[in-house]
């Protein structure tokens, strides 16, 4: 799909995922034979429009019963636009990602780490090649909010793709790191401890001078398991439900940057819990290993 490529180039194939409540919905298809992942979503209603949004639309009646009624408003288009993504050509595990399945808890020992999901990472993950662009300004270099260029406690700060920077409450930032030797949380040590503190107080530093949002209303905190396999930290607003922030999959930067200044092993040794979905590969070798 070009920048001006009409959507009437994608044929359906199925849909992957319908999320009524978040308004999203991921669809499987093909851009002129080949596979494609679009995710259509609808974006949050902005403060800043709102008095343009209430005058300019047209209100349809759909009910009224006493105090209260029920309306269609029509808002103009520029107002009601459908934040769209695309991923194109989009391999298998693409279009797995995103279609809904039932998911189980792993818990990975060290061990288990080095044994199962190292060997299974190392042939199986997806490209880092979009990082790679971003860190040699290949891509969305208009849109990095900070960099700090030291090669050893460096790292690139930009909004992340999942935010439209339209609106706040969805704010949604990543720092991805100039090191390309460290996979993910399994591989951090108190080595790392410069560049994670670095992180965290340039990091918020820059997000209060760009956005006027404190600290004290950011999440911050990094996948286990990642999709992608180069160190990176999200940044989120602490009011926004951003998918994957929960207690299975994300790990508070405040809490791994003392539990490495407790142990430097930490992370090296300890289990931890993640949740895999049903058509996983390294789910399957889990359970041929006798671990679920
Ligand atoms: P993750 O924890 O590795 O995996 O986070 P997840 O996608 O399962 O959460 C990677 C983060 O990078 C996610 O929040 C993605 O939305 C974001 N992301 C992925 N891609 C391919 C891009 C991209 O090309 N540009 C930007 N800016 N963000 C991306």
């Amino acid at each position: 799909l070009s920048s001006e490529s009409p959507v009437s180039d994608f044929e359906i194939t199925r849909i992957l995922r319908d999320g009524a409540r978040e308004k999203t919905i991921f669809i499987h298809g093909k851009v002129k034979d080949q596979d494609a992942v679009v995710i259509l979503e609808k974006t949050p209603i902005r403060q800043d429009t709102l008095s343009e949004l209430l005058k300019s639309s047209h209100l349809k009646l759909e009910m009224k019963n006493d105090v209260y009624s029920t309306y269609q408003l029509q808002a103009p288009a520029h107002l009601n636009e459908i934040k769209t993504t695309v991923v194109c050509p989009a391999t298998e595990k693409h279009v797995k990602k995103y279609l809904h399945q039932e998911v189980f808890l792993v818990e990975e020992s060290g061990e288990d780490y080095r044994n199962l999901t190292l060997p299974y990472i190392n042939n199986q993950s997806f490209s880092v090649q979009w990082v790679h662009n971003i860190l040699e300004k290949k891509a969305e270099a208009d849109r990095v909010v900070f960099e700090d260029p030291d090669p050893d406690t460096g790292f690139v700060l930009l909004p992340d793709f999942k935010w439209d920077q339209k609106q706040l409450q969805d704010l949604y930032l990543l720092a991805i790191v100039h090191r390309r030797d460290v996979k993910s949380l399994r591989d951090l040590t108190s080595e790392h401890l410069p560049l994670l503190t670095n992180i965290r107080s340039k990091g918020e530093n820059a997000i209060r001078q760009q956005y006027g949002v404190p600290p004290s209303k950011l999440r911050v905190y990094l996948h286990y398991q990642p999709s992608y396999y180069h160190l990176h930290v999200h940044f989120t607003s602490l009011e926004y439900d951003a998918p994957g922030c929960g207690v299975e999959r994300a790990h508070l930067l405040s809490d791994v940057i003392q539990n490495l200044q407790a142990d430097s092993s930490y992370y090296h040794n300890r289990s931890l819990a993640f949740p895999l979905r049903a058509d996983d590969g390294l789910l399957a070798m889990f359970k041929k290993a006798g671990k679920l």
